[in-house]
This record gives C-alpha cells, sequence and structure tokens, in this order.
C-alpha cells in the first residue's frame, strides 16, 4: 500500500514496434487505473537485452515507448512512467531471487522455449532468467496487482511462487502479486494466422497493426487479413480469424460480440473487415497525433524521466533494504 492506495506494475519491453495487440492486451487497460490504485510503469529495457539489440535503436525506441504510455493516457503526474534502467533495484534484487528460483521452474516456461527457438544462436542466460527480473520488477514496489495480457499469466504465476517461497522463508516480505487481464483484447492474434498471437517481432508487416500505421496501412492489412469461407461473422472457435477480428472490433467499440454478430448478420467479410479497419483507425488516430506533439517537447519528456526515476528508486530502495536485510547482508554505515 502506498498512501492508502494498492499497488500495482506494469511493464513493456522496447523492442520493436507496438502492435495492435500490445495496445489493447495492454496499453489501454492501464489507463484510468489511477485513481484506484499507485501506479509504476517501466519501459523495462534491461529486459530487452535478452535479445541482442542496436544500442541507440534500442535508446530511441525507449523513449518513443516512454512518450507512448503518455499519449495513450497515462497522466506522468499520477503514474510513476520511469526507465528500469534508471533503478538499480531491479537487478540487485534479481540476482538475491535468482537464488530463491529453481532451474525446473524456469525450464518449464514457454516464453523461453519460443525465444530460444527463435534466436538459436544466443540463448543466453539473460534469456533463460528473464522470469526472475521480471518478478524483481513486481516485488520491488510490492504490488498488489499487474495488468498483462493472456500470455504473461505463467511469468506472474513464477512471481508469486517465488514471492510465497521467499515469505515461506523470512517472514512477509513480498506482497503477492494477482495478475489482472481486461476482457475483449486479451490476445489479439495474428491477421495472417490466426493460430499465432500478433506480436512486434513478426517478420510478416501484414501480419500485425503497427500503432504508428496510418490509415490507408490500417484498411490494407484488414482487408487482407486471413479469414475463412463459411461466409458469416460468427464468434465461435472454428472461424478463429472472424472471431479475432470481433475481438478487435468490440475491444476498439466496446461493443459485444453478441451485438457484433447482429450487425453484420448477412453481410459480406469485405465489408466487416472495412468496419473492424475504420474502428481500428479511430482509436490510433488520436493516439499517433498526441505523440507526435509530445515527442517534440523534450524537455518535458526529460522532466518526468528524472522525476518519476526518483520516485520510483525510492519505493524500491525501500524493498530492496529490507530484503538485503532479511537473506542476512551487513547494514550500512550512515
Ligand atoms: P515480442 O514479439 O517482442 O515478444 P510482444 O509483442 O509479444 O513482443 P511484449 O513486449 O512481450 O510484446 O508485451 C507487452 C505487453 O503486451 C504484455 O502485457 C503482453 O501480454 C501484451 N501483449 C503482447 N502481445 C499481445 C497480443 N497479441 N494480444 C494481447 N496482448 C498482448
Ligand atoms: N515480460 C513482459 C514485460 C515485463 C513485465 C514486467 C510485465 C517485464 N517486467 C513486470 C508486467 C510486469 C512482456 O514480455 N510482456
Amino acid at each position: 500500500m502506498i498512501d492508502g492506495k494498492k499497488v500495482l506494475f506494469s511493464g513493456m519491453q522496447a523492442t520493436g514496434n507496438l502492435t495492435l495487440g500490445n495496445y489493447l492486451g495492454a496499453l489501454k487497460n492501464w489507463v484510468n487505473l489511477s485513481d484506484e490504485y499507485e501506479c509504476f510503469y517501466s519501459v523495462v529495457d534491461l529486459h530487452s537485452i535478452t535479445v541482442r539489440q542496436d544500442p541507440s535503436e534500442l535508446r530511441q525506441r525507449a523513449r518513443k515507448l516512454l512518450a507512448l504510455y503518455i499519449a495513450a493516457g497515462l497522466d506522468p503526474k499520477k503514474n510513476c512512467i520511469y526507465y528500469q534502467s534508471h533503478v538499480s533495484g531491479h537487478a540487485e534484487l534479481a540476482w538475491i531471487l535468482n537464488c530463491f528460483t529453481y532451474m525446473g521452474e524456469l525450464n518449464r516456461m514457454t516464453q523461453f522455449k519460443d525465444k530460444a527457438a527463435k534466436h538459436a544462436d544466443n540463448i543466453n542466460a539473460g534469456l533463460f532468467t528473464y522470469p526472475v527480473l521480471m518478478a524483481a520488477d513486481i516485488l520491488l514496489y510490492q504490488a498488489d496487482v499487474v495488468p498483462v495480457g493472456k500470455d504473461q499469466l505463467q511469468h506472474l504465476e513464477i512471481t508469486r511462487d517465488i514471492a510465497q517461497r521467499f515469505n515461506a522463508i523470512y517472514g512477509e516480505v513480498f506482497t503477492v502479486p494477482e495478475p489482472f487481464v481486461g476482457k475483449a483484447g486479451a490476445k489479439i492474434m495474428s491477421l495472417q494466422d490466426p493460430a499465432k498471437k500478433m506480436s512486434k517481432s513478426d517478420e510478416n508487416a501484414n501480419a500485425s497493426i503497427y500503432l504508428m500505421d496510418d490509415p490507408d496501412t490500417v484498411i490494407r492489412k484488414f482487408k487482407r487479413a486471413v479469414t475463412d469461407s463459411e461466409a458469416q461473422v460468427k464468434y465461435c472457435e472454428e472461424q478463429p480469424g472472424i472471431r479475432n477480428l470481433i475481438d478487435i472490433y468490440c475491444s476498439c467499440t466496446d461493443k459485444t460480440p453478441e451485438e457484433t454478430e447482429k450487425e453484420f448478420d448477412g453481410k459480406g467479410y469485405g465489408e466487416f473487415k472495412l468496419a473492424v479497419g475504420e474502428a481500428v483507425v479511430s482509436v490510433l488516430k488520436p493516439l499517433q497525433e498526441r505523440f507526435e506533439d509530445l515527442v517534440k517537447d523534450k524537455a518535458y519528456i526529460d522532466g518526468i524521466i528524472k522525476e518519476n526515476a526518483d520516485k520510483a528508486n525510492y519505493y524500491a530502495t525501500k524493498t530492496l533494504r529490507k530484503v538485503q536485510k532479511k537473506v542476512g547482508f551487513p547494514e550500512r554505515v550512515r
């Protein structure tokens, strides 16, 4: 608890260009939570280097991501928006938690298996212990809730296990966090292969809608989206492509799948795809405009970066000192 409010933590990697999946599954659900929770949103750049990055590109992307958090509607006065690399407590706590995490547990992580397969030439130890760093992110702020997309639930589960294991040995040190998955848009699938999630690292640019795609590109990608030959807008397992488009449509318009089925009853896929594209454009346009304005204001962004890093450091250090004491590190001499 901070000032009587529960704590919320989430983060996103600055790798690749953000997709509609990132927005609908994560970012969109982050907005409007700051009245209820004390919110921390990190640009998790330590996580990013588990995959080889070009340094200047990473720096630029991280800054853009931070601006995008604000453009998406997170007020930086009410939400602590910061770079993970500006708070050394993340790495320090991750080291300690590494010593409370089993190889067997990490071996079961599906994201590791996927990424190891994708980057077979660089299966580094950081990629393997990635979930421990994620646990450190969350536990460092004593977070009660963590809004994520469905694909991150396994990492939340291991975070809870680590916290409980630590608490069982040392007493109630960590808050055990709960995941929070939004209803619509929890898992947006690839437009080219509805069995795969939409991912910013997909090589096929037509598979993903990027948040900075212009309206024509958005519409074109939806027109090309892979569907089926059933010729009915129906929300069912047998039509994964159409179901994905309905999910996207609902998430952008706040309609339900039933309402959508009715709206497009007897209508063709062409018309439906166009409507989905237009719904997405109307969500992206204001976001893009705010983003363009923001990135021009360098001093404003710099101020936020500094202020919020100080705030994050304050809370992180509090937890870290407590943990260091518990495990038996000597107290600092003042
Ligand atoms: P990468 O392709 O580099 O692994 P990613 O696109 O999967 O990246 P992350 O940075 O891993 O994105 O995820 C950021 C947040 O967005 C997480 O909370 C994640 O659950 C959510 N997210 C990512 N992809 C989707 C998706 N297709 N649908 C819903 N949520 C998603
Ligand atoms: N692993 C997450 C990003 C992430 C995160 C976190 C999310 C790193 N640390 C802490 C929530 C809480 C991802 O790949 N999406």
